[in-house]
Order: C-alpha cells, then structure tokens, then sequence
C-alpha cells in the first residue's frame, strides 16, 4: 500500500469516496432510492448505477467482455447462457454472510442450485393488467387478441415473453421446443400485431395509469407499481392458460478488477433491512425471507406481487432452450418484429 492508498483508506473509514468505483447495471425501477447513497457512504465507494429495460439489452451491453460495468442483474433463463459464454465471475459465499437470508425455494434454485454464479434478488409472475372498466374484464391471453380491444393492448417487448403467451395460449408449455408449436405461437403472435399499440417493457406503467393503454401484458412488478398509482381504476389477473414466472439474479461480471466490492453491494442487498425498503419502495417481490417480516402488512397481503402459492403452481420458471432452438426462437422473433 502507498502513501496515496493509505490516506485514501482513511478517508474511506471516515465516510468519505476511496475513489474505487462499482459499476451497477440494472433493471430500472429495481432498487430503493435510498441504498446507492447509503452503500456509498458506508464503504467508502462510488457507485455508477445504469438502467436496463430487458434481458437483450443487457446482455448486447456486456458481451464484449469489456463493457465497464461489474454487476449486473439476468433473469433466470439467462444464468446458463452467460455462464457458458464466460461473462460470469464465481460467487464467494465465504465474502456473503447474508446470503441465509434467501427465502428457501431461492437457496437452491432450478437454474443455479448452488448459487455459483449469481443470487435471486427479485420474483414475479407475468400476467394481465387491465382497466376495470372494461365489460368484460380480461381472464386469459386470449383475450389479448379481442378486437374490441383494437389499438389499446401492449405486450412485452420480450422475446421470451411474447413467445410465453403465445405458447399458453394455443395450449403449450412457455418452454417448448417444438419448432411446430414454435411457429403456431409465431403465427399467433403475427395475427395480434395489427391489434396492437406496442411492445412495451417498464413504459407501459405511465401508459395504464393515463388510461391509453386498456390491457398490457406485464411484469408483476411494472403491474404493481401502475396499479399503486391508480388502484382504483386498475388491476391484474393471472391468465387462466398458464403464465412464466421470473427471477431476476444479481451476478457479477467476470471482467470486473472488483471482486470484492462486488461482494459487499451483494451482501448489503441481501440485508433486511435494504430488501424491504427496497420491496417498499419500488413495489417488488424480494427473493430475501427475512425482509417478508420487516414488510408494512399491505404489501405482504398484495397478492399481484405475493401471490397465493395455488396460483404459483399454475407457473413456470423459464429453462434455456438448446442452441439450436434458441436460434429458431431468435429467427421466429425477428420475423415477428418485421412483419
Ligand atoms: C421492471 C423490472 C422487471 C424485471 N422495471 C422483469 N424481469
């Protein structure tokens, strides 16, 4: 250590910057205001927080190896794929004595069961949200495809997600394989397209609460917050076919110089206290068991983010496809896009 590290060490004691900078990618709407500045002043760290709007985004951003951010937050599907492609750095549980905190269906989950190369953050299930003023409220996917609704309905701009919904609602499984299931669920997708308004991610929150937007395909956690900002005029079914449910991971990027850094955001994530502001404040579901306790009882009791484990049943988690059907499923999407 020189002089320089020394005082700089000092200073990071006191509260103050070290000048060390960790580099957070995440989705948006995904943390507490409150914990960046907190962490920062607490480890003597600068952080640099960016937001994303999907996997795909992501994923362009750190491909390269050299992207310049060091953690970032992949659902569950894409655990496997980033791994393999050598984008992941190994956990060190050693350096995460919060990491008990997971609720138990998190401590060893079907995409990483022993959390080598990432940690559950956040859960949801992908339904409906709609207008209550509607007729007839909307209780399946396929009723995203009325025309009365012409104009007015959005789905996730979300490969996997749209494939999901198409997929249920001609009877398959989100997950299939199957290249003719596959392209009856492209088929579907391409006869809604003139139905549409858009493919929309976190954006059609603002969209359902002005009421342009009468049926949105959409995240719990996007429902959830749309829903808290006008709950008298909307709310959220989980389609009778079938629907995904998700987890967002945090992991950390196998080019960061900042490993252990790295850690300490991950081990000041899983403290209660900072899942349940955070639960609190964006309107999520936390992978974290010990917050549930610290949670106000409304949001405990909201079942659009906690809902009935009966309804959970009927969900199921996102697998990677094989190479080659990910490649079908890519070229399927393209078309879908350009049709
Ligand atoms: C919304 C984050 C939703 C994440 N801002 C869905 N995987």
């Amino acid at each position: 250590m020189n002089r320089r590290d020394l005082l700089l060490g000092g200073l990071a004691a006191v509260g103050c910057s070290s000048g060390l900078r960790l580099n957070i990618f995440n989705w948006s709407d995904y943390v507490a205001p409150s914990a960046i500045p907190e962490f920062e002043a607490e480890f003597g760290l600068r952080v640099r927080y960016g937001t994303y709007e999907s996997n795909e985004e992501m994923l362009a951003r750190v491909m390269s190896g050299n992207s310049g951010w060091d953690i970032v937050f992949p659902s569950e599907d894409m655990i496997g794929p980033m791994r393999d492609l050598g984008l992941l750095a190994e956990i060190n549980h050693d350096w995460l004595p919060n990491l008990n905190n997971l609720e138990q269906e998190f401590q060893r989950p079907p995409w990483d069961q022993e959390l080598r190369w990432c940690v559950p953050y956040m859960y949801g299930v992908t339904g409906i949200v709609y207008q209550k003023k509607l007729a007839q409220p909307p209780s399946a996917w396929e009723d995203l495809w009325r025309p009365d609704l012409r104009g007015r309905i959005t789905m996730l701009d979300d490969q996997n997600e749209v494939f999901a919904a198409c997929l249920k609602k001609v009877g398959f499984s989100v997950n299939s394989s199957n290249p003719n299931q596959l392209t009856a669920a492209q088929k579907q997708a391409i006869s809604q397209k003139p139905l549409l308004r858009a493919y929309m991610n976190a954006d059609v929150r603002d969209q359902l609460v002005s009421g342009d937007v009468l049926v949105a395909q959409a995240w719990a956690v996007t429902a959830g917050q749309a829903i808290a900002a006008a709950p008298d005029r909307l709310a959220f079914t989980l389609p009778r076919e079938g629907f995904p449910r998700f987890a967002d991971n945090v992991a950390i990027l196998r080019e960061t110089p900042r490993i252990r850094a790295a850690h300490q955001w991950i081990d000041y994530l899983l403290r209660p206290q900072v899942a349940a502001d955070t639960v609190a404040a964006i309107h999520t579901a936390t992978a974290n068991g010990a917050a549930l306790k610290l949670l106000p009882l409304e949001l405990r009791a909201n079942s659009v983010l906690y809902p009935p484990t009966s309804d959970l049943a009927r969900g199921e988690w996102f697998t990677t496809p094989s190479v080659t059907v990910q490649r079908l499923r890519d070229r399927l999407w393209t078309e879908i896009k350009s049709a």
